[in-house]
């Protein structure tokens, strides 16, 4: 194999495996039609996983139209919202079903 090529394939592995090491993971309950934690700070520039705990018997639409996401999580279960790379800035979410109460703010710093 030449050089040129070896080089890309290094250079495409890195990257690949950096991306799934470096992405960061954050968990969020969903407790009473609260977020806890209600504010969450996350890098510029990078993919993050946002994993909700739904603790409470509803189901509850986490929306935000900041970061362009719409999900549903039943009662008692889970789901997973991926946002990112960010600019620097606050990007509200809420909870559609209860949005008295559910509110929450990604800070990207
Ligand atoms: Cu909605």
């Amino acid at each position: 194999m030449n050089l040129a090529l070896r080089y890309f394939l290094l250079m495409l592995f890195s990257s690949l495996s950096l991306s799934v090491i470096a992405m960061p993971i954050i968990e969020i309950d969903i407790r009473d039609h609260l977020f806890y934690p209600a504010e969450i700070e996350i890098p510029a520039d990078t993919k993050v996983k946002l994993i909700f705990f739904n603790r409470d018997n509803t189901a509850e639409e986490i929306e935000s139209y900041e970061l362009n996401r719409e999900k549903v999580i039943p009662g008692n279960s889970q789901g997973v919202l991926f946002i990112g790379p960010l600019e620097v800035g606050e990007y509200p979410f809420f909870g559609e079903f209860f949005p008295k109460t559910a509110q929450g703010k990604i800070i990207v710093k």
